[in-house]
């Protein structure tokens, strides 16, 4: 396995097997869970800042910043309350007592380094736990510093990019093969629609390991192309490059306040070519890290999360009344009992019907009548009904009537 990925390297072809194979486009399946609670996991190299970037965005003492490889063991876990200015629009509009910010899980993995696949390093445990997550910030070494160990003993971000990126797809194969072969083993007790099902699961995992070897990129450059099935199949697996990943360049303060760092473009360009649907922000750890006792908000942190919230297709949506107004994040495309479960189960098993107004509707309509509050507005306001088969969109506002409750 692995010395065929290597071969294909060095005879990496220039035409793409969507060039020669076209898939069949007909996808609405989502990548990715369709949980509204999902992680993103730090990943990259031993000793690129991983830590200090956690504690950071997190404003925790967990984690476990040191200068030196694998002071990360097991992996962190904290809470990202995302800051949203609609909710402090519905605050307003509602008088609400108090607002209850959405959240994301943010998960401190220990580092790689390069044949982590092969047991270098801490092992392939920690491959496990990317495995877990839904999302990646790939932090990327963009300073020099030799006080800070680096385990390649210099700095270039390109082979960096490159050792994560070849672990990460090497593991994919190793579960490729795995699953082809318990499958090929089940297959000769199987008959009827079962077999159908996993000769197609096994021609599929086919088609997977052939795009890694002819284009050495993660599956998820391909999502676009892929049909219902296939995109089934790549969230049965949690494959490790189907993973939507922000990239972020860890420079020093200097850099990151000048706006400008000699790596950046070489960076960006590989991302171009390797991981064209993925985005790159630079931002400094150590600085993020200096203003941990501060109240101020991060404003690269914001764009971080609402790009990765972006990329994992969550939506929001609001419950407002005197007492809260709260938002909710959900999978886009998702039903109203889906969005009524999250807040209740009850909710959702006794629904009647849902009341729905836009944020952005509720906004213009306060500032236009300039009205005291959201009881006055509510009544001046049309709320709209819908049933059961409602797809929630981004920004709603909504009010759930059940047997026996009602939201707010
Ligand atoms: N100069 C400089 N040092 C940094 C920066 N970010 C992190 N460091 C230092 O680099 C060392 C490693 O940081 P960690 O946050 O522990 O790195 P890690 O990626 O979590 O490391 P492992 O868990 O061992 O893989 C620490 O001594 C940090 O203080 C930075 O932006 N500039
Ligand atoms: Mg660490």
């Amino acid at each position: 396995m692995i010395p065929k990925l290597l071969l294909k390297r060095f005879f990496r072809s220039s035409t793409s097997i969507l060039a020669k194979k076209p898939f069949n486009k007909e996808s609405t399946s989502l990548l990715g869970r369709s949980s509204s609670k999902l992680s993103i996991g730090i990943v990259g190299l031993a000793n690129v800042g991983k830590s200090t970037f956690f504690q950071a965005i997190t404003k925790s003492n967990l984690g476990n910043p040191n200068n030196y490889p694998f002071a990360t063991i097991k992996p962190e876990e904290s809470i990202y309350p995302i800051p949203s200015d609609r909710l402090k629009d519905l605050q307003k509009i509602f008088q609400s007592d108090k607002i209850l910010t959405s959240y994301l899980k943010i998960v401190d993995i220990a580092g790689l380094v390069r044949n982590a696949s092969k047991g270098e390093g801490l092992g392939n445990q920690f491959l496990a736990d990317i495995q877990n997550t839904d999302g990646i910030f790939h932090i990327v070494r963009g300073f020099d510093d030799e006080e800070i160990i680096h385990v390649e003993n210099s700095i270039n971000p390109i082979r960096d990019l490159e050792i994560v990126n070849d672990e990460l797809i090497l593991k994919d194969l190793d579960l490729i093969e795995s699953a082809t072969m318990r499958l090929n083993k089940s297959l000769k007790s199987m008959n009827g629609e079962d077999r159908k099902n996993s000769e197609l699961e096994i021609e599929i995992l086919g088609k997977f390991e052939e795009l890694f070897f002819e284009n050495n990129k993660g599956l998820i450059n391909f999502v676009g192309n892929f049909n219902n099935k296939e995109i089934e199949i790549l969230n049965k697996y949690h494959f490790l490059t189907a993973k939507p990943t922000l990239y972020l360049l860890n420079v020093s303060k200097e850099d990151y306040l000048s706006g400008e760092n000699k790596y950046f473009d070489n960076v960006k360009d590989w991302i171009l070519e390797n991981s064209p649907s993925s985005k790159l922000l630079m931002f400094s750890a150590d600085h993020e890290h200096s203003l941990l006792d501060t109240e101020s908000e991060s404003k690269v942190i914001n764009q971080m999360v609402s790009s990765m919230k972006n990329e994992l297709n969550l939506i929001s949506f609001y419950t407002c009344g005197p007492k809260e107004s709260r938002e909710w994040n959900i999978k886009k495309f998702s039903n109203i009992k889906t969005g009524a479960a999250l807040i209740h189960t009850d909710l959702s098993k006794n629904f009647i019907n849902v009341q729905v107004a836009k944020h952005e509707e509720l906004m213009k309509l306060y500032k236009e009548l300039n009205v005291p509050n959201g009881e006055e507005l509510s009544k001046l306001i049309k709320w709209n009904k819908h049933g059961k088969d409602y797809t929630i969109d981004d920004g709603d506002v909504i009010i759930i009537k059940a047997v026996g409750a009602k939201t707010r």
